[in-house]
C-alpha cells in the first residue's frame, strides 16, 4: 500500500493514535492529526510525534473536509463514532475512511486470526496468543486487548502471527480485513449508545467474516442461538465449539473433559478441572481458544499446555488479596450486564458487589435476577448508580446504597462486610464517566485495596 506523499487525517491521538501517526510517518506521508482534546491536554504526546503545529487540529470535533485541510485518506481510531459530519462527507465525496485495524490488515504480511464477542473476547485473545506462543515464537497478541495492532505490522514477515482482539467499533469500518480464523464467542446487547440497536450491533460483529474465503474457518458458539442463526450462510468453513452439546464435529466437553472431535478422530486435550481460569464462562473461553487453534494447526500437545498454565488477565476476575478475611476481586473489565452476571455466577461465596459507570443505554433486569443467594449487598457509584438501583428495587433488591465514588464505594464494603464475604468489583458498566479506561479503574481497585491491606495487613 503507497502512502508516501498521501495527506492522510488520524482522528484521535490517544493508545491508537500514537503509533498510528508514527507508522504513517514512517511510510512518508503527509500527517495531519485531529483530537477533541486540547492542544495542553495533548502537548506532551504531540512534542513527541514531532508534527508541524499547522497539521494539529485539535481541541474541536471538525465540521468538514475542508477544516480537516482536505485529506485524502481519513483513519479513525476505534472510539470515534462513524456519525461525525466529517466522516459522513469523506464518504459522500469518495474519500476514503478506514480504522486503524484495517490499515494494519492492509500492511500486515504473516497469517491473521481475529477474536470478537461480547464477552470473553480478552480472555480469549490471550489464551489463544499463550497456546500459539508455545509453537510459533512471532506471535503478536494485539487489538482491542489494548495493543494497537498497528504498531506491529511494520517489521512482520510472512512467519509472523497475528492474535487480534477486534471489537464492534473496530470491525464498524473494515473493508478487506480478512482474518483465517475468525471467532465470535457470543453476542448479547451492548455498546447500544453507539450502535443504536442490537441489530446494527451484531452487523458490525459479523463483519468479522464478510471477507472470509472458502479456505477460511468461523469458530462459532454454538450454544448461542442467536449467533448460529446469523451465521448460517457464511462463506468459510464453520468450526463450532459448544459447552452443552457434543457436536459431530467442532470442540466441546464430554463428562469433564475437552474433546477436540475432527474428521471423525476424537481428541483428549484436557480436564476441565486443569483450567486455572474460574467459572463456566472460561470453560467456554478454553473451547474456543481450543478451536481457533486447532483451526490454525496448533498441536494438541501445545493446546493442552497453554490451557493449563493460562491464568487469566489482568482486571478480569482477578483475585487481588485477603484483607481480614475479606476477599478482593477486581472485574473492572466487567463492563457490560452480561460480564458481570458471569462474574457474580463464578464466584461461590457471599458477595457484596461494587457497580456502576458510565451509561451505554444497558439493561441491568438480567444481572439482578442473579443475586438471590449469590449477591448480598449492593454498592453504587457512577452515571448508572440509580438506574442500577431503581432496578434493584423494582425487582425487591434492597440492599443498595449508592456512593461518591469507588474510593467510598470500596470502604464501604469494607467496613459493612464481615470475614468469608466477596468484595467483588464488576461494574457492569463502561469506566468513561470517571476514568479514561477500565484499566485506570481497575489499577485504582487495586490500591485502595493495598492501602487496606497495608492497613490491616492479614
Ligand atoms: N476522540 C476524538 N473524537 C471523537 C472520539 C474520540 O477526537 O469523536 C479522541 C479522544 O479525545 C481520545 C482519542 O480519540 O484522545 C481516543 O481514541 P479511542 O477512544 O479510540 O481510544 P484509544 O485510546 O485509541 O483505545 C482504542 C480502544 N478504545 C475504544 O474502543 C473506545 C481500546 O479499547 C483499545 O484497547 C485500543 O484502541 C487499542 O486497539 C478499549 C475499550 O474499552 C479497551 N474498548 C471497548 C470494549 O472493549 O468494550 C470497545
Amino acid at each position: 500500500m503507497d502512502l508516501n506523499n498521501k495527506k492522510v487525517l488520524v482522528v484521535g491521538l490517544a493508545t491508537t493514535g500514537i503509533p498510528l501517526v508514527r507508522v504513517l510517518k514512517k511510510l512518508g506521508a503527509k500527517v495531519i492529526i485531529t483530537d477533541t482534546k486540547s492542544k495542553k491536554d495533548l502537548k506532551e504526546t504531540t512534542e513527541k510525534l514531532k508534527i508541524a503545529t499547522a497539521d494539529l487540529l485539535l481541541g474541536r470535533q471538525l465540521n468538514s473536509l475542508e477544516e480537516a485541510g482536505s485529506p485524502e485518506m481519513i483513519i479513525l481510531s476505534p472510539g470515534v463514532p462513524m456519525e461525525i459530519p466529517l466522516v459522513q462527507e469523506a464518504k459522500r465525496k469518495g474519500v476514503e475512511v478506514i480504522g486503524e485495524i484495517e490499515l494494519a490488515y492492509r500492511l500486515m504480511k504473516g497469517r491473521l486470526v481475529a477474536i470478537t464477542g461480547t464477552n470473553g473476547k480478552t480472555t480469549t485473545t490471550a489464551l489463544t496468543g499463550e497456546i500459539f506462543k508455545l509453537e510459533k515464537s512471532r506471535t503478536h497478541v494485539v487489538g482491542n486487548i489494548g495493543v494497537p495492532m498497528i504498531s506491529k505490522v511494520i517489521d512482520s514477515t510472512e512467519e509472523d502471527f497475528f492474535i487480534a482482539e477486534v471489537s464492534s467499533f473496530q470491525l464498524e469500518s473494515v473493508k478487506e480485513f480478512k482474518p483465517e480464523v475468525a471467532a465470535i464467542l457470543n453476542l448479547t446487547p451492548d455498546h447500544l449508545n453507539r450502535h443504536k440497536t442490537m441489530e446494527k450491533y451484531a452487523r458490525c460483529k459479523m463483519k468479522i467474516f464478510t471477507n472470509q474465503g472458502r479456505n477460511d474457518t468461523a469458530v462459532i458458539n454454538y450454544d448461542d442461538f442467536l449467533l448460529r442463526s446469523l451465521t448460517q450462510d457464511l462463506s468459510g468453513k464453520k468450526f463450532y465449539f459448544s459447552r452443552l452439546k457434543e457436536l459431530g464435529e467442532g470442540v466441546f466437553i464430554k463428562g469433564e473433559k475437552i474433546i477436540i472431535r475432527s474428521k471423525n478422530k476424537e481428541l483428549e486435550i484436557t480436564d476441565k478441572k486443569q483450567l486455572k481460569i474460574l467459572g463456566e464462562h472460561n470453560v467456554e473461553n478454553a473451547l474456543a481458544a481450543t478451536a481457533i487453534a486447532w483451526s490454525m494447526g496448533i498441536s494438541t500437545d501445545s493446546i493442552r499446555k497453554g490451557l493449563q498454565s493460562f491464568h487469566g488477565v489482568e482486571h478480569r476476575m482477578e483475585v487481588c488479596g485477603k484483607v481480614q478475611g475479606l476477599t478482593f476481586i477486581n472485574d473492572s473489565k466487567g463492563t457490560n450486564p452480561d460480564a458481570s452476571i458471569k462474574a457474580v455466577e463464578a464466584v461461590k461465596d457471599p458477595i457484596i458487589l461494587l457497580a456502576g459507570g458510565m451509561d451505554k443505554g444497558s439493561d441491568f433486569k438480567e444481572l439482578v435476577d442473579r443475586f438471590p443467594g449469590r449477591v448480598k449487598s449492593l454498592v453504587l457509584y457512577g452515571e448508572t448508580a440509580s438506574i442500577i438501583e431503581k432496578t434493584a428495587h423494582n425487582k425487591g433488591f434492597l440492599k443498595t446504597i449508592i456512593l461518591k465514588d469507588l474510593e467510598e464505594a470500596v470502604k464501604f464494603a469494607y467496613e459493612n462486610g464481615k470475614a468469608g464475604d466477596v468484595i467483588l468489583l464488576s461494574p457492569a458498566c463502561a469506566s468513561w464517566d470517571m476514568y479514561s479506561s477500565y484499566e485506570k479503574r481497575g489499577e485504582h481497585f487495586k490500591e485502595i485495596f493495598e492501602k487496606l491491606r497495608g492497613m490491616y495487613h492479614d
